[in-house]
């Protein structure tokens, strides 16, 4: 039988990173669709996440984005998250939407905006000086949209000269996690697409360099939990960028698509010892809330994302690894379902008024008044957004 109070501290210990970005406008390439309230700069942001924190008890960090949290003192907004009970999460660099690189950043032919490029990223390091960050979050939107358009081999070429020039920058405890993406925005090919190119590359760096995998970045039917088990067992596993989708990447709510997904990749999760602090792994969101209210939305993702692992920790490991080992096809997968189809809300209620919190987190905050004084509050100004 599974241990309740085991599951219980493990899903207090849990450490979900929100994305600066999920709180401001963001949208498609039809429409941006502006809300009330919305954050002006990184530290309205951080004052957003900061009731995500109140809420759930269990999202303490917030990803930045550059230049999209372009500060002039980032020393000061560690301090200013460190007063909210935050610390800043890793740094995700921008290599996506400057003119210069309509040919690619880091794989262009031109070696003026590779170095453009790479400054960026070097810049980006800096920045996880001052704000004690250990991850620096690559993703390049590089590729080509034709065939002939550039050389496939040459592009990982210039990719690979670009990531050890960084690597060798990496302070001690300092890591970088590449994120690969089958397409968009290029539409022919994307010089790190999926697991395996971004794995041989950070084989090929070294271990402060480790996979980033984002769950709307494969292609349909593409088996995630696989590529987990894989990367954990090979202890290239750096983090997660949890969102759904139903068709492309949709950045959608974290398991509001495909519920039973995201259990299965935290089963891999639990099975694999990804959960253990010193195999840090980080729990990330990375979403974009184009309709829906958006500190709510993120709410609620935590909320998915809690709820998966509670299922996740409550599989039986003892009764699968007996039925797997006696080749019970049916016993094992019951085994596994039964933990899916467990009612896990009870539980986490429980949670939460244990660490003194409001068991409906989502109540919690509507009653905490914050939407409606950042509404009447952030008037005028620019609201954050992708600046695209
Ligand atoms: C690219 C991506 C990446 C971020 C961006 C906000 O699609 O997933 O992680 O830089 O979204
Ligand atoms: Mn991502």
């Amino acid at each position: 039988m599974t241990d309740l109070s085991a599951v219980k501290a493990a899903l207090k210990a849990q450490e979900i990173e929100t994305p600066s970005w999920g709180y401001g406008n963001s949208g498609t390439r039809f429409k941006v669709f502006a809300q009330e309230g919305v954050p002006r700069d990184p530290f309205e942001k951080l004052e957003d996440a900061a009731q995500v924190h109140a809420a759930t008890g269990v999202a303490p960090r917030v990803s930045l984005h550059i230049p999209w949290d372009t500060v002039d003192d980032y020393a000061a907004l560690a301090a200013f998250a460190a007063d909210r009970g935050l610390v800043l999460g890793a740094v995700n660099s921008n290599t996506f939407q400057d003119d210069d690189y309509r040919l690619g950043s880091v794989a262009h032919p031109d070696p003026k905006v590779r170095r453009k490029a790479v400054d960026h990223l070097l810049r980006c390091v800096d920045i996880m000086d001052a704000t004690g960050s250990r991850d620096l979050k690559l993703w390049f939107a590089d590729g080509t949209n034709y065939p002939g358009q550039d050389d496939i081999s040459g592009r990982q070429d210039r990719l690979a000269e670009a990531l050890d020039e960084v690597y060798a920058r990496l302070g001690e405890d300092q890591r970088m996690v590449l994120e690969y993406k089958l397409f968009e925005p290029a539409f022919y090919t994307t010089d790190v697409p999926d697991w395996g190119t971004s794995y041989a590359h950070c084989l090929r760096l070294g271990p402060k360099a480790k996979v980033v995998v984002d769950t709307g970045h494969h292609a349909p039917g593409t088996n995630i939990e696989f590529i987990v088990a894989f990367l954990l067992r090979e202890d290239k596993l750096g983090a997660f960028d949890f969102n759904s989708r139903f068709y492309a990447d949709d950045d959608l709510m974290a398991g509001a698509a495909d519920p039973f997904q995201l259990f299965r990749i935290l089963h891999e999760v639990v099975r694999n010892g990804g959960f253990a602090p010193e195999r840090g792994v980080a729990f990330m969101l990375d979403q974009c809330h184009n309709i829906e209210a958006k500190i709510p939305a993120v709410i609620r993702s935590v909320m998915n994302v809690q709820e998966a692992t509670a299922k996740a920790l409550l599989v039986d490991s003892a009764a699968l690894a007996a039925a797997q080992q006696a080749g019970d096809v049916l016993g094992a997968n019951a085994v596994l379902m039964d933990a899916y189809n467990t009612d896990v809300r009870p539980l986490l209620r429980e949670v939460r008024e244990e660490q003194g919190l409001n068991p409906d987190p989502v109540a919690g905050y509507a009653a905490s008044g914050w939407q409606q004084r950042i509404v009447a509050e952030r008037v005028g100004g620019a609201q954050a957004g992708w600046g695209a």
